[in-house]
C-alpha cells in the first residue's frame, strides 16, 4: 500500500489515512507530494470498501506551506505555464467526504490543503495563518477565497495582509475549524469522526457532501431546490428504507451503499 515516498498511507476499516511525511521540511508541499496526495485520495475515492478518509501531518506541522526552496527561482513563464497548483484542485473533485486532523503548522499550502478537505480537526497547538505576503507571494491554492468564506473578510484581510498566524480556538471562534482537542487526542477523535462518515450510506453521504458543496457554488434558492431534489433522490435507495425502518423498529442500520 505503501508506494509513496513523502506521505504514509493506511487503513482503519473503512477509514483512509494519509498522513504527510517530509518530517525534515516541516511537510512542506513540494510537487512530488501533491502529486502523491492526489493520487492517494483519487485511489481512495475510487474505491467502494473507503467510506472516509483523513488527511494529517505530525505534531509539529501539518504542513509549513508550499515548498519555497522549490519554488524561489521558477519564473512567470514556468508557473504560468505550468499552472503551478492546478493539480490541487483535483481534490475538491473528490467525492468522499475528507477531514483534516491539523496539529501544529497548517501555513500557507498547508493552511489551504486544510481548507480543500470537508472540515478540520484541530489540535490545541494548531497555528493557521496565510503567510505568503511575507514572501513577497499572495495565496496561490485558494486561499484567499476558501478562508474567506470560512472567516469573513475582517479576519481573511487581517490574515492574508498581515501574515499573522492564529490559533486554534480563535480559528474554531471564526469557523475555520468544526472542533478543537487536545493534541494527544488528534488522530483518535479524527478516526472516530471519520469512522462515524464511513458507517453510513456511502451514496447518501456524498449526497450530503454535494448539497453543503452546492451553497458555495450557487445562489440560496437555486442552492435549496438543488438540495430537495437530492433529498428527493434518497428515497429511490436502499439504504433510505433502511434507515428509517431501523428508526421504526428501534435498531440499528445496516446500511449496504445502494
Ligand atoms: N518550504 C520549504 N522548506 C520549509 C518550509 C517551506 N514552506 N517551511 C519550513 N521549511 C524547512 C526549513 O527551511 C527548515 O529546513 P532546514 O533545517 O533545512 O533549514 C525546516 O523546514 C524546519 O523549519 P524551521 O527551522 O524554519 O523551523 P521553525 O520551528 O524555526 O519555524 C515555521 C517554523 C515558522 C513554520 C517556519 O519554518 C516558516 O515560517 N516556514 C514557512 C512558512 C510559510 O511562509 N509558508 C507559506 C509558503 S508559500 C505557500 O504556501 C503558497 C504560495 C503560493 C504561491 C503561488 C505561486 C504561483
Amino acid at each position: 500500500m505503501n508506494d509513496f515516498e513523502t506521505i504514509l498511507l493506511d487503513r482503519h476499516g473503512r477509514v483512509g489515512v494519509i498522513t504527510l511525511n517530509r518530517p525534515e521540511a516541516l511537510n512542506a508541499l513540494n510537487s512530488l507530494l501533491m502529486t502523491e496526495v492526489v493520487a492517494a485520495v483519487e485511489g481512495l475515492d475510487h474505491d467502494p470498501g473507503v467510506g472516509a478518509i483523513v488527511i494529517t501531518g505530525s505534531e509539529r506541522a501539518f504542513a509549513a506551506g508550499a515548498d519555497i526552496k522549490e519554488m524561489q527561482s521558477k519564473t512567470f513563464a514556468e508557473v504560468y505555464t505550468d499552472d503551478l497548483f492546478t493539480q490541487w484542485d483535483r481534490l475538491s473533485a473528490a467525492r468522499t467526504p475528507i477531514v483534516a486532523a491539523v496539529a501544529g503548522y497548517a501555513l500557507g499550502g498547508g493552511c489551504e490543503l486544510a481548507m480543500l478537505c470537508d472540515f478540520i480537526i484541530a489540535a490545541d497547538t494548531a497555528k493557521f495563518g496565510q503567510p505568503e505576503i511575507k514572501l513577497g507571494v499572495i495565496p496561490g491554492i485558494g486561499g484567499s477565497q476558501r478562508l474567506t468564506r470560512a472567516v469573513g473578510k475582517a479576519k481573511a484581510m487581517d490574515l492574508c495582509l498581515t501574515g499573522r498566524t492564529m490559533g486554534a480556538e480563535e480559528a474554531e471562534r471564526s469557523g475555520l475549524v468544526a472542533r478543537v482537542v487536545p493534541a494527544a487526542d488528534l488522530l483518535e477523535v479524527a478516526l472516530e469522526a471519520a469512522t462515524t462518515i464511513a458507517s453510513m450510506s456511502l451514496p447518501i453521504a456524498m449526497m450530503a457532501k454535494e448539497a453543503v458543496n452546492r451553497s458555495f457554488e450557487t445562489t440560496l434558492a437555486e442552492g435549496v431546490k438543488f438540495e430537495r431534489r437530492v433529498f428527493h433522490s434518497t428515497f429511490a435507495t436502499a439504504d433510505q428504507k433502511e434507515g428509517m425502518a431501523a428508526f421504526v423498529e428501534k435498531r440499528a442500520p445496516k446500511f449496504v451503499g445502494g
